[in-house]
């Protein structure tokens, strides 16, 4: 697989272009693109069937297996996308951190960093520990044969930092805070390291792997005040997207800043260029997000993803329609959206639902077709 991964970069003609029309100005429309954060995962089944015996980075590092799950939900559901089988930890794993995935507790970190000395520990990636993603993506890419669009990912700079300090998935950010308001400086240095090394991972995601579109996710980014957020962590990403622009100019690149649809945010992300080429294509945004933004983002040209609550699919049919409807009424006042929830799906999402979420989703889209 490697061998041909590195001989033969050429791939199925695309014959499923909503996702990627979604990012042009002039795009056809049939109806709304479509996918679903955290698809390939526990509410399926066939996942828990080939998780049963399996270790979560095992199954990551097997080109194979990853592939298969990236597929599963793609067999059953009509999604314009595949999110290739990975983690936001993937990278940190790869720079040196000690990372094991408990079925309960999720991300446990053996080594997480302590004192600043610690952050000597960080390093580059060894090229070789992640051939098995691109490989992964390569293996996925041919198997998609053009019918869905294929996007690889990485957690941003400040999520992945949050996981190297509290050494699992926090509730309070205590130890973040600390070191952004006390170790500063060792804070920015990190910080700057993981952009640079994931603006590198994205870089090979899409060259040495075929990834067409990439997301970026700052799960944790409502955790810290706006006025922080700016100071220490816009410029890492600012570092990350550059780099990554200035390699991929043409692949379209989302950003999700979790609980941080505050208007200041994405207006920083809208005035960010290299060059004439902007360096954030489109928004994945929560369910509450305001006119104003979305005005904003609208005027600006840029993509729209997102915004159904995930818990609404715990909910009766008649509130899910109602609430899908709401949702298709107030984006499509653009072209340039995809349809997703705000949040990823989680292990008791009933299998049903998540169909009825797509297939309604899909019916309702088409309704605007002439528009
Ligand atoms: O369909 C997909 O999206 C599969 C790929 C994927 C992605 C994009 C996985 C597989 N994880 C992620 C991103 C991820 N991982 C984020 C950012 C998105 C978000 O905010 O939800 C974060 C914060 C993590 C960290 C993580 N990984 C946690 C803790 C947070 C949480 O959501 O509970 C956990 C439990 C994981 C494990 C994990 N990652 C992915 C899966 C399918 C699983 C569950 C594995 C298992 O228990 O069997």
């Amino acid at each position: 697989l490697r061998e041909m991964r590195k001989t033969n970069k050429t791939f199925p003609r695309q014959t499923n272009t909503r996702i990627l029309d979604a990012f042009q100005s002039f795009a056809q429309f049939d109806r709304a693109p479509i996918w679903m954060m955290r698809q390939a995962g526990r509410y399926l089944p066939e996942f828990k069937e080939i998780m049963k015996n399996r270790d979560f980075f095992d199954a990551c590092q097997d080109p194979f297996i990853a592939a298969e799950i990236t597929l599963q939900p793609l067999k059953q559901f009509d999604l314009d996308a595949a999110i290739i089988f990975s983690d936001i930890l993937t990278l940190p794993k790869a720079m040196g951190m000690e990372i094991i995935m408990d079925k309960e507790k999720g991300p446990v970190i053996k080594n997480k960093l302590e004192t600043i000395d610690d952050i000597n520990r960080i390093k580059s990636p060894d090229p070789q520990s992640l051939e098995h993603v691109y490989d992964a993506l390569y293996l996925t890419r041919q198997a998609l044969y053009g019918k869905q669009t294929l996007i690889g990912f990485c957690g941003a700079p400040f999520t992945v930092f949050s996981y190297m300090v509290e050494g699992e998935t926090s509730k309070m950010f205590l130890k973040t805070k600390k070191w952004l308001y006390q170790y500063t400086q060792e804070t920015k240095k990190v910080l700057d390291l993981i952009a640079k090394e994931s603006a590198q991972y994205l870089i090979n995601q899409v060259k040495e792997g075929g990834a067409q579109v990439v997301q970026i996710f700052d799960s944790f980014a409502g955790q810290i005040p706006f006025i922080d957020y700016k100071e220490f962590v816009i410029p890492s990403l600012r570092i990350l997207l550059e780099e990554f622009k200035l390699e991929c100019p043409t692949t379209p690149l989302i950003m999700f800043a979790k609980d941080q649809n505050g208007v200041e945010i994405i207006i920083t992300f809208l005035k960010m260029f290299l060059g004439d080429t902007p360096l954030v294509d489109g928004f994945q945004l929560d369910s509450n997000v305001s006119d104003e933004v979305l005005v904003k983002i609208i005027e600006s040209d840029r993509t729209i993803q997102g915004n159904l609550e995930p818990g609404v699919l715990f909910g009766t049919q008649q509130i899910l329609k109602k609430r899908v409807s709401q949702m298709i009424e107030k984006l499509q006042t653009t072209r340039r959206f995809i349809i997703n929830l705000s949040h990823g799906l989680t292990p008791e999402h009933e299998v049903e639902k998540v169909r009825l979420f797509i297939q309604e989703s899909i019916r309702q889209s088409k309704l605007y077709k002439v528009r």
